[in-house]
């Protein structure tokens, strides 16, 4: 196989597990999972699908904490090794250019890019329905929101971590306003971060039967020498209800609208009690991944059962050597994406 490798920043404090002797899967788990709990602080009963980064000598995170009203909204939260966090009891307040507070009805399923100087926050919201929410932020203590970029329906959105051609990146999926039976991943470019244009297909539900009724990007892609490692959620329908498993794609360096190669089978499927029991059974919804170029390791951090947070880790070459031995294309999905 050929070998891959990490291009970014190497990160030496990276949260590791060597993998277990007995697992025969490309992704294994942290032993001490799920890292976040339910109740984490007063007011929230259950913090789950949340997004994390380096930032100074430790980490920082935006964390999907369900409130005890039942409302979702995001709240900050750091870390000095990545695995215990501390969380605000406060959520996060966003502001408008002026600095007034301009909060949103609910926020849920935030990602967090950093690119350049600057981190961005993506969620989804309320604006006349279900919608991409974004905000930016250079010190974690302002976050000023800026345009939404699309209009309702849309989820699941999650940024390029450098421009590409000039651009900007963005990862979408089209939804409706409810549970959402489809759902294929998209692109849009942008030259400022205000107006997104140039939309593209990139990859849809397959004829996978784990991910055969829709799917939505996760974590911020990563650069290899290869293409883009993209790690995603891949929902199939049982009589129980959808389950969500974890899928990995790698996209086209410069054309990332093109797929160059996608794993037929998951990479991590609900298996452990804490995955498959919870407000929301049968889910693992990845949000992050810390990266370590030098050594190509991958700590990702995904959403258990829409109730607490786990924590998964991988190399580069064995999740690519395992994308690429099974690799499918369903029809067009290595064509630009345009019609
Ligand atoms: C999706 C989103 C996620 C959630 C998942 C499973 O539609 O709402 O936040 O984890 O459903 O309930």
């Amino acid at each position: 196989m050929r070998k891959v490798n990490i291009i970014g920043e190497p990160l030496k404090n990276i949260p590791w597990q060597e993998k277990p002797g007995n697992c025969n899967m490309p992704v294994w788990r942290y032993a001490g999972n799920p890292i976040i709990r339910r109740s984490p602080v007063p007011g929230v009963s259950r913090v789950f699908n949340s997004a994390v980064l380096p930032y100074d000598d430790g980490f920082i995170g935006v964390f999907r904490g369900e409130q005890t009203d039942g409302i979702p909204f995001i709240y900050l939260g750091s870390s000095k090794d990545a695995v215990n966090w501390d969380i605000n009891s406060h959520k996060i307040l966003f502001t408008d250019d002026k600095g007034e507070p301009f909060m949103p009805s609910y926020a849920y399923d935030p990602r967090l890019v950093k690119i350049d100087e600057k981190y961005y926050i993506i969620w989804c919201q309320d604006a006349y329905g279900a919608a991409i929410g974004m905000a930016e932020t250079t010190d974690f203590r302002t976050f000023k929101r800026i345009e939404n970029p699309f209009l309702p329906f849309n989820r699941n959105a999650v940024l390029f971590p450098r421009k590409v051609g000039g651009r900007y990146l963005l990862l979408s999926r089209p939804s409706d306003s409810g549970h959402t039976p489809f759902g294929d991943i998209f692109i849009s470019e942008s030259k400022d971060m205000e107006y997104w244009g140039h939309h593209r297909h990139v990859m849809g539900k397959s004829s996978n039967w784990w991910e055969n009724v829709k799917i939505g990007a996760g974590a911020a892609p990563i650069e290899t020498n290869i293409g883009w490692l993209l790690l995603y959620h891949g929902v199939t329908g049982t009589c129980n209800g959808y389950v969500y498993s974890m899928g990995a794609a790698i996209l086209d360096k410069n054309e990332p609208s093109k797929v160059i190669a996608r794993s037929r089978r998951f990479i991590l499927t609900p298996e452990t009690e804490y995955e498959e029991r919870g407000f929301v059974p049968n889910v693992c919804f990845p949000c992050a991944a810390l990266c370590d170029s030098d050594t190509g390791r991958i700590a990702i951090y995904y959403g258990c059962a829409d109730t607490c947070v786990g924590l998964a880790f991988t190399t580069v070459q064995e999740l690519c050597d395992y994308i690429m031995e099974s690799s499918v294309s369903e029809p067009g999905e290595r064509e630009e994406g345009k019609k």
